[in-house]
């Protein structure tokens, strides 16, 4: 087969150059960090194309907590977790892969969204100093992980940032059941971690000068199974206070939360799932009015919320020792006109009137 590859080539030079063998017109996107998303056509009546995207990993010492808890994490492009990469179903991906000799560790991206070769990542392993450029073509619409899956160290890259979405809209946009078009005014990327921080004989949690130093002991604690933190976009408090994300009564907004090790539960507290893809893919109906939503580890899900209510909006896992003791929480503040009709405060809080105490109480009177 080699020799008859070899004669082909030979007799079609034009085949020989690999990055001429699709003849389509080229994307060059620049990555924004979550929970920001680049740029990006909800619909398009344009053919297939091929949309370049970069992304440089690195290993840099975090901060996890207000408390200053050091964290030496892993990243795809700076960021837990890595940046969102949109395009549309039928286009393909160019992703080329820096791995700066800077860093200590060997790294791939195993693509959830892509088919075959371990979802890339038996083609993308990079060792310091190195790049790797990988195509893949987007035949599936949904949300959909992607993480770092190097042999022997896998869950260790995963659960120290390594991992983020790519969004694959249908060509002509999203719907509902009965086929009704979907948009959105604005697009957050909210992605889950759950991290490992040993701890020293007191209780306190250590610090490492490397990386590597770090390994033996993280990975004793992550066989427990039990987080020391849990959290949106890199650390506690990355998107609450003034990290709020920012919505406008009325405005539809698209919340996609991933999670690439662990189950997790969104919920808008005050608000709903209009439109929410739970397992996240697009060819199936969006399931309506929903409170909470599951999202199980090592995939990304999508929910449509309009506004209704001015405010600041709590977004939680909705294991609320996770969300309020270890992390996983988010603000959206909401401007805009409240509506009476929706909610109103009839009589504000105070003493109960003197002479109904006991009265009006069934236990009282019976008793
Ligand atoms: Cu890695």
């Amino acid at each position: 087969m080699g020799a008859a590859v070899a004669a082909l080539m030979m007799t079609t030079p034009a085949l020989a150059g690999p990055a001429d063998d699709l003849k389509l017109p080229r994307q060059k996107v620049e990555l924004v960090a979550p929970p920001f998303v680049h740029a990006h056509e909800q619909a398009t009546k344009a053919g297939p194309k091929i949309v370049e995207f970069k992304m440089t990993i690195r290993e840099k010492e975090v901060v996890i907590d207000p408390a200053g808890t050091k964290f030496h994490a892993m990243t795809f492009d700076g960021s837990m977790p890595g940046p969102m990469m949109v395009l549309h179903e039928g286009d393909y991906m160019e992703l080329t892969l820096v791995n700066p000799a800077t860093n200590a560790m060997p790294h791939n991206i195993d693509l959830h969204s892509a088919t075959g070769a371990l979802g890339g990542g038996a083609l993308t392993h990079v060792n310091p100093g190195e790049q790797v450029v990988l195509r893949w073509k987007a035949t599936r619409p949904g949300v959909f992980v992607y993480h770092c899956a190097p042999e022997g160290m896998i869950p260790w890259h995963v659960v120290s940032g390594m991992h983020g979405t790519v969004m694959v809209l249908p060509r002509d946009g999203l719907k509902d059941a009965e086929g009704k078009a979907l948009r959105y005014d604005k697009i957050y990327y909210i992605g889950e971690n759950d991290l490992y921080v040993p701890k020293d004989a007191d209780g306190k949690y250590k610090t490492y000068e490397t990386i590597g130093e770090s390994y033996a002991d993280t990975t004793e604690v992550m066989r427990k199974l039990i987080p020391t933190h849990v959290v949106f976009n890199g650390r506690v408090g990355s998107l609450t206070g003034k990290n709020a994300m920012t919505a406008k009564v009325g405005e539809t907004v698209m919340l996609v939360h991933s999670q690439a090790n662990r189950d997790t539960r969104p919920h808008l507290i005050g608000g709903h799932g209009d439109y929410v893809w739970e397992a996240g893919k697009f060819n199936n109906p969006p399931q309506k009015d929903l409170e909470t939503w599951f999202i199980r580890g090592g995939s990304a899900g999508a929910a449509l919320y309009t506004f209704r209510e001015p405010g600041v909006y709590a977004y939680v896992n909705h294991n609320l020792i996770e969300a309020v003791e270890l992390g996983a929480s988010a603000h959206i503040k909401v401007e805009g006109k409240w509506n009476d009709d929706l909610m109103k405060q009839v009589t504000p809080p105070g003493p109960i009137p003197p002479d109904k105490v006991g009265a009006a109480d069934p236990v009282a009177v019976t008793r």
